[in-house]
């Protein structure tokens, strides 16, 4: 088949090039004219584990190559963000746009599958009508599914294989069409639904961990003030059969679990009281970081301190730094006229201020050591060199990623977070 996919990002390129090395013909749209130009040369703009070796794989078979307009094909897949607005109101200028731009191309027998999260109802509402205006009979000439991506960064490929796949179209043969397509490479089982319920599946998965890492994190909060460690306790309730909560952080963020709850709250505000509770409850999180950081910081009886904020991606081993809890710890911080530097081996651009990409600098005159994400070079650290690189011996880990016995026996102070006891 040829297929069109519109958005090059952390979804639609992965997507793309496996759709291409599976022997489809992929022609990918992005507005973003250096992103395209990096790709059809063959390098990445993006980090993603096995995509450079996949990308190289699917531009030399001639089978991708990318461009900033669309172009006839059988299928159109629409990969484009769909962030919040200020609001918390679902921002669809991204998938409406990429729907009209797709429309001068679409023909007669054409399929159009929207993998964007998006609000339940967003096929039949917003995307419907604007496919109206290529005249062609809506599920008759012209068919439309939704089959929402759930795969997790870092760990893409893995999944875009292994998961089960939702597809819900706009009636069967959409989904058929649909399901077809995705079994080239798909070993997950394919499950046909219509394309709202869909929609609502999917913003339920993201809600699901949202809740529940809100009541992880209330469970945080909680232990702090009553000498437990929440991880041993979560940990230990979670060897019942029937209970698995998640585990507390300095917040939630990326650009699906801190965001989708919000597409059922809009909808429905006086009946998501539990969703949005939970919302504010992981939002808040950065703010008691922060807090966490100055009282620390005091008991030790350093009024002033100078905090060395490791990591600032919004998890563990990704370049990825949407909506990350460190970017707003970094804010409460600024707020609190408290002086930092930043450290984080994955993200090359200096996007937060005080970054250095020299631990040892991040380190220099530091009185506090913050661990923000759990980097697999972060769980390694040496405490035993670190200790002569800060000015104090204070560590705080909101991760629960390192050993804190073998620092205590470097001579830390040690905190971690959602843990009295340590
Ligand atoms: N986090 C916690 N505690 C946890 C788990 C996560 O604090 O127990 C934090 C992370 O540190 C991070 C945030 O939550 O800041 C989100 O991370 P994540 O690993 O839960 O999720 P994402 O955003 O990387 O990917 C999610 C996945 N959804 C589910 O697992 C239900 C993925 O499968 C989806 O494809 C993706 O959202 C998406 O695009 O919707």
């Amino acid at each position: 088949k040829s297929l069109c996919v519109v958005g090059l990002g952390y979804i639609g390129l992965p997507t793309s090039v496996m759709f291409a090395i599976h022997g489809h013909k992929v022609h990918g749209v992005d507005i973003n004219h250096k992103a395209v130009e990096m790709i059809n040369n063959k390098q990445l703009h993006i980090e993603e584990n096995g995509l450079q070796e996949r990308l190289e794989e699917a531009v030399d078979a001639g089978l991708f190559k990318a461009s900033v307009e669309p172009t006839e094909a059988d299928v159109f897949v629409i990969a484009v963000p769909s962030p919040i607005r200020e609001d918390k109101t679902a921002n669809l200028d991204y998938v409406r746009k990429a729907t009209e731009a797709i429309v001068p191309f679409v023909k007669e027998g054409n399929l159009v599958i929207l993998e964007s999260t998006v609000p339940p109802r967003t096929v039949e509402d917003v995307m419907i009508p604007v496919l109206e205006q290529t005249g062609l009979s809506i599920g008759e000439e012209l068919f439309v599914s939704h089959s929402p991506e759930r795969v997790i960064p870092g760990k893409v490929f893995q999944e875009l294989v292994d998961n089960d796949r939702i597809v819900g179209g706009i009636n069967d043969k959409s989904s058929t069409m649909t399901k077809d397509l995705y079994e080239s490479f798909v070993k997950g089982n394919i499950h046909l639904t219509d394309a709202t319920t869909a929609e609502m599946a999917k913003v339920i998965e993201n809600t699901y961990r949202d809740v529940n890492i809100a009541f992880a994190n209330e469970l945080a909060l909680i232990s702090d003030k009553i000498g437990v460690n929440s991880w041993e306790a979560i940990k230990l309730a979670n060897y019942h059969p029937r209970v698995n909560i998640h585990t507390p952080g300095p917040g939630v963020g990326g650009h699906c679990i801190a965001v989708d709850p919000w597409f059922l709250a809009e909808i429905e505000p006086d009946l998501s009281k539990i969703i949005q509770l939970s919302r504010n409850t992981n939002d808040y999180m950065p703010t008691y970081t922060a807090e966490q950081i100055q009282q620390i910081s005091k008991e030790q009886f350093i009024n002033d301190p100078k905090v060395a904020l490791f990591g600032l991606s919004f998890k563990a081993n990704i370049d990825d730094q949407r909506e990350s809890p460190s970017l707003k710890v970094i804010m409460e911080l600024v707020e609190k006229g408290i002086s930092f530097t930043t450290f984080d081996p994955h993200i090359k651009e200096n996007v937060a201020s005080n970054q250095t990409q020299d631990m040892d600098e991040a380190l220099k005159d530091a009185d506090i050591l913050v661990i923000l994400t759990d980097h697999d070079e972060f769980k390694q650290l040496d405490p035993e060199y670190i200790k002569g690189k800060m000015k104090n011996r204070l560590v705080f880990d909101t991760k629960n990623a390192l050993s804190l016995d073998e620092w205590k026996n470097a001579g830390f102070v040690t905190k971690r977070l959602g843990d009295s006891k340590n």
